[in-house]
């Protein structure tokens, strides 16, 4: 009698043990189905992880998410295999949301010349104060010229203005010269059965990974079926960045199997794959570094045609870095010279003063700006919208 109650003792405590074991990695799941909030979850329901987590609270986070890298699993637990992808927003009214960004940046522009302005002494030295104040702004020597000109000779038609006057004049006049009619859409609709085909563009450094990564993210989150094709195969870590932009929201990503392959015939198999899968667009991010200029230039026509044997580029993205002011827009006229640019993406705006350049760099480049990037978090890149800019930049 007392083996048959020791047996069923023991195997009482053998279920027991092996139930806890199996619930153990569980803990902490229930709430969460994002990869990312794997590591803090676990880290406070099973006890004892060690490593560093990234916060995947920030990463939710609409506007001020943290960087894209997802956590590293905390060591000596198994990695998941299916990672559920997150649901991003949608790009409708982004720009209006990450307004306060622009503001921070631009407004103390916006203030010195409302100030000027408003200043009730509109004589010579104030004009040339406006005109340096826009100059100092990246406008443009011409352009900060033109816009003085106008504004000069509606005060003396019209006489002196209340403040209010004058914020409408210089909102309009500034409306005038960044354009608000031109096509800033996105070409990013499947047609004849194709996906649509964007090549994102630039020098190195300027954002261009980051921009297709978001660009991938916001267009999941309008409902689209993105693929990424990794064509800067110069380092795997590039590579690498985008495979795990692609991977937070479910877009698969076609790379090379090697470091320096052919970026073209990357290019190629991320559209055939694109076709075959039948997905909306195919992204693809390249190098902005070569050996030299001609090396890169000529890499870039070459992953261009090669699309095209398959299907049209539908947009060639100009990724700009606002920050560096005259200095990228001499590198954006020699990629302009080669690849058919079909819009700019001016990154970094959260970070410099002179949003000047949106206007200076589609006169130059005669391109509309169609998105900018407003901060390194996922959903920091809105589709630009004038209006808006300026109301920010006014305050
Ligand atoms: N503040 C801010 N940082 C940005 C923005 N866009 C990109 N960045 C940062 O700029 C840095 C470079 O971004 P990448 O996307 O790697 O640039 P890239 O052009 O792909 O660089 P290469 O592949 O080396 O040519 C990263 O640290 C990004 O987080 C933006 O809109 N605002
Ligand atoms: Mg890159």
């Amino acid at each position: 009698m007392a083996y048959i109650i020791l047996i069923v003792v023991i195997a009482v405590l053998a279920v027991v043990s092996a139930g806890l074991l199996l619930v153990r990695p569980r803990l902490g799941r229930g709430a969460g189905t994002r990869t990312l909030e794997r590591g803090r979850a676990e880290q406070s329901g099973a006890g004892g992880a060690t490593g560093t987590l990234t916060r995947g609270d920030e990463a939710a986070g609409a506007g001020t998410a943290a960087p894209p890298a997802p956590p590293a699993p905390p060591e000596g637990e198994l990695e998941t295999p299916a990672a559920v992808a997150e649901k991003p927003p949608p790009s409708a009214g982004r720009m209006t949301r990450l307004r306060a960004r622009l503001a921070r940046s631009q407004s103390s522009v916006g203030s010195v010349l409302l100030g000027l302005l408003s200043s009730g002494r509109l004589d010579d030295e104030t004009w040339e104060e406006i005109e340096d104040v826009l100059i100092t702004a990246d406008v443009g020597v011409s352009t900060a010229r033109q816009i003085v000109e106008d504004l000069r000779t509606q005060v003396k038609v019209e006489g002196a203005r209340t403040p209010a006057e004058v914020r409408a004049m210089l909102r309009a006049e500034l409306l005038s010269q960044i354009g608000e009619d031109g096509n800033r859409q996105l070409r990013t609709r499947p047609h004849g059965g194709m996906p649509a085909v964007v090549l994102v563009v630039g020098v190195n450094g300027t954002g261009k990974t980051t921009t297709a990564g978001k660009l991938a993210r916001s267009l999941v989150g309008d409902g689209e079926t993105v693929l990424l094709g990794a064509a800067d195969t110069f380092r795997a870590a590039a590579a690498d960045q985008l495979q795990t932009w692609g991977e937070r929201v479910g877009a698969e990503t076609v790379r090379a199997d090697k470091e320096g392959a052919d970026p073209a015939s990357v290019a190629f198999e991320a559209v055939r794959k694109g076709i075959e899968a039948e997905v909306d667009v195919v992204l693809i991010d390249t190098a902005g570094r070569l050996h030299t200029k001609t090396g890169l230039m000529d890499e870039l026509g070459k992953v261009k045609r090669v699309i095209e044997k398959r299907t049209g580029v539908d947009e060639v993205l100009l990724v700009l870095d606002a920050t560096t002011g005259q200095n990228g827009l001499r590198q954006a006229r020699v990629f302009a010279e080669v690849v058919d640019v079909t819009g700019i993406v001016l990154t970094k705006l959260d970070g410099t003063a002179k949003g000047g350049i949106v206007i200076t760099v589609q006169r130059e480049l005669g391109v509309p700006v169609k998105l900018v990037g407003l901060g390194e978090g996922p959903d920091d890149l809105a589709p630009f919208d004038p209006a808006t800019f300026v109301d920010a930049l006014l305050g």
